[in-house]
């Protein structure tokens, strides 16, 4: 086959300014890869799109770029380049280390008042401020929201926002978003105006985070758009009256009865604490050229300063306009303002991970389905946390709190209800053994009080919705949000609709049996690190950072010293042997703790579990990637489960990742799998 240039050509605008690892989420159409910016050595997010793929939903990923170029503020989640190919596109967005908002809701079963203020005043400010320029969200979840370093809030995914031609108070007619948070007059058909959509939203995800679980849910779409349209939620015991009258002021049916975005800015629940409304214009506004980032990027270029602004505010999206924002980024988290000067590893433009490939010998240089040239960098390490100048982790940063505090690490299911579930007969095929706790199942459906206004809704309204459930770009199959074959009712039972192929899907079930008896955990993958060298790399980070503040100003020292670190640890001939053990982690929100101390028995246990949830997986080591199928052959969800030891616990964790898939039926699949393992 003939080499497309204009290919090979976009291909490599990515390798020589960026370094690519492993996947870190995707979606219908777009898989997202931790990657690293060479000249910053900042960790950015690159969402990759094929277009063959995209299809008709081209032009979405064209506004989201629109949007995101045109929207700027603290809690929304920045663009900084975008690459394109005839066959692909790259977007280069900021990182957020702490995943979704959504883990860290179930890490958490539900976050406390404070905690939830702390955040919605976060989502009220960027609410407002994108109403502000015109647009309106209408996908707003908890999937949407990310945490960044500092544990502040920035929402990601504009691929089906609206910038109304006349305005916001023009109506739309597109039903789209995700159907548990979609306002009534959505899911009815009729038209609606996209700011009073988000509102409602927004309702909906408050009561996710006060709660833990959704308002409206059914496994049935068409119950679930009955319910929305009625308005008709239950109060749990433990949210306030406060809490209480500002859910229903949000979810009013009526749109014209629900608070506006402006009316949340000083509502007194969202004042109390606080007493000051909320800030919602932008605090780095476009248009403000820094100078040290200039000077430091004139020097670089070998430019002057004017005419290195001159480029950087032809704001192209290019790798001038990625330079100058993580440049700046970099000097708004305190660290110093440099660039590198030289290429990481040898002449050749390319990074060094583009260079490793030539070998091929590596299993941590490989490609992915998609053709895209990935390395290993494992997101629990400190590979480049480690480097001084790499992006690190500010000491006060969220990870940091969390391992100082193990205590605070929630289990799904506490040791004591664990005994008692042993106990109780063997859970029915499909629900969690969580639910068949009595006294969590009853916490949760009794003592709840309905929501009171709503119910005067006539019925012959709740009735109106579309017929068949909408085809939108939101929730076609493609997408397949919708696409549930497990589902999950409000008080969080699962119930399995088993639409598992009749063919395997990956390898290792085949000869699960022997596996489950004998588990060798030979093909570990290279990503991780042995013990031993894990904890001189973290040896080394400790002195380094006591040392740091001696060699103030020998900046390129320390970046050659970084720089070396990682190769040496990226090293082939240095990777885990058959002979190394599970990977140890930090623990983090994302990891459920056993009190169990043999990673092969809780290994064996996961094993054992996942074909009676009808989960196909391949196993690499201690490192589980698993996946259910949908009716038609298609991958619905996509996680990894990896066993692994817990620094300073002697206890086994088990890290979970979502990848692909709805996330409240991943919750409930995991805690199901994690359950029946007795983890
Ligand atoms: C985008 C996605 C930006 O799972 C993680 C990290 C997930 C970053 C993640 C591990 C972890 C740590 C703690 C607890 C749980 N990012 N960062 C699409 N559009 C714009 C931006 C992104 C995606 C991200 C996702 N970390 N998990």
């Amino acid at each position: 086959m003939p080499v497309d240039r204009t290919e090979l050509r976009g291909a490599d605008e990515l390798y020589k300014y960026y370094e690519v690892y492993e996947t870190i989420g995707s979606g219908g159409f777009a898989k997202v890869k931790l990657g690293r910016h060479i000249l910053t050595g900042e960790k950015v997010a690159i969402k990759i799109m094929n277009k063959k793929d995209l299809g008709d939903d081209l032009p979405r990923v064209k506004l989201e770029i629109e949007a995101m170029k045109n929207l700027s503020h603290q809690h929304v989640c920045r663009l900084y380049q975008v690459i394109e190919t005839s066959t692909q596109i790259f977007m280069i967005i900021e990182y957020c280390p702490g995943g979704e908002l959504f883990d860290y809701i179930i890490a958490k079963d539900r976050l406390s008042e404070e905690e939830t203020r702390v955040f919605f005043r976060q989502i009220v400010s960027a609410i407002a401020y994108v109403h502000s320029q015109g647009y309106a969200h209408r996908d707003l979840k908890p999937e949407n929201l990310l945490i960044d370093e500092d544990h502040n809030l920035k929402l990601i995914d504009f691929g089906l926002c609206a910038r109304p031609k006349g305005g916001l108070s023009y109506e739309l007619m597109t039903c789209c978003g995700s159907p548990a948070y979609a306002a009534p007059e959505l899911v009815q058909g009729k038209a609606y105006i996209g700011s009073e959509a988000d509102v409602w939203s927004m309702g909906v995800l408050l009561f996710a985070l006060l709660c833990g679980y959704l308002p409206f849910d059914d496994d049935n779409c068409m119950v679930l758009y009955r319910k929305i349209s009625r308005g008709k939620y239950d109060n749990p015991d433990w949210l306030s009256p406060g809490s209480i009258l500002l859910l229903n002021q949000m979810m009013q049916v009526d749109p014209k009865r629900r608070l506006t975005v402006r009316q949340l800015l000083d509502h007194p629940w969202v004042l109390k604490d606080y007493n000051s409304p909320v800030e919602w214009h932008s605090r780095q506004p476009l248009g403000h050229i820094d100078e040290d980032c200039i000077t430091e990027m004139a020097v670089n270029m070998k430019r002057s300063r004017e005419s290195t602004t001159a480029l950087v505010e032809e704001w192209q999206y290019d790798h001038t306009t990625a330079t100058y924002l993580l440049l700046l980024s970099k000097k708004q988290r305190g660290k110093p303002v440099r660039l590198r000067t030289r290429p990481l590893l040898c002449e050749d433009s390319r990074s060094p991970l583009h260079q490793g490939l030539q070998t091929k010998e590596s299993l941590q240089f490989s490609e992915d389905e998609d053709g895209v040239i990935v390395g290993s960098l494992d997101l629990c390490s400190e590979y480049l946390d480690d480097c001084p100048w790499v992006t690190s982790h500010t000491p006060h940063g969220v990870r940091e709190r969390q391992d100082k505090s193990p205590s605070k690490v929630k289990r799904l299911v506490s040791p004591a209800v664990q005994r008692r579930c042993a106990q109780s007969p063997m859970p029915e095929r499909g629900r969690t053994a969580i639910q068949h706790c009595p006294e969590r199942r009853e916490k949760k459906q009794e003592q709840v009080t309905e929501n009171k206004e709503n119910i005067a809704v006539q019925e012959r309204d709740a009735e109106k919705f579309l017929l068949p459930p909408p085809q939108t770009p939101g929730s076609s199959k493609k997408n397949g949000r919708l696409n549930k074959n497990v589902l999950t009712t409000p008080n969080g039972n699962v119930r399995t609709k088993t639409c598992v192929s009749p063919r395997v899907g990956v390898g290792a079930r085949k000869d699960q049996k022997k596996k489950t008896e004998n588990v060798e955990p030979a093909n570990l993958e290279i990503m991780t690190l042995s013990p031993d060298r894990r904890s001189r790399s973290l040896d080394m980070a400790a002195t380094e950072d006591s040392g740091k503040k001696r060699r103030a100003g020998k900046m390129f020292g320390s970046l050659e010293r970084g720089l070396d670190k990682v190769i040496t640890m990226l090293t082939p001939s240095k990777r885990r042997g058959p002979q190394d053990g599970p990977r140890k982690i930090k623990v983090q929100y994302n990891v459920t703790l056993t009190n169990q101390t043999s990673p092969d028995q809780v290994l064996n246990q996961i094993l054992s579990a996942l074909p009676e949830k009808n989960v196909d997986f391949t196993q690499k080591g201690y490192t589980l990637k698993c996946q259910t199928w949908g009716d038609y052959g298609k991958v619905t969800m996509a996680f990894e489960l990896e066993v692994c030891l817990l620094q300073k616990l002697d206890v086994v964790g088990v890290r979970r990742q979502r990848l692909k898939g709805d996330a409240w039926v991943y919750k409930h699949l995991v805690e199901d799998v994690l359950s029946t393992s007795s983890i």
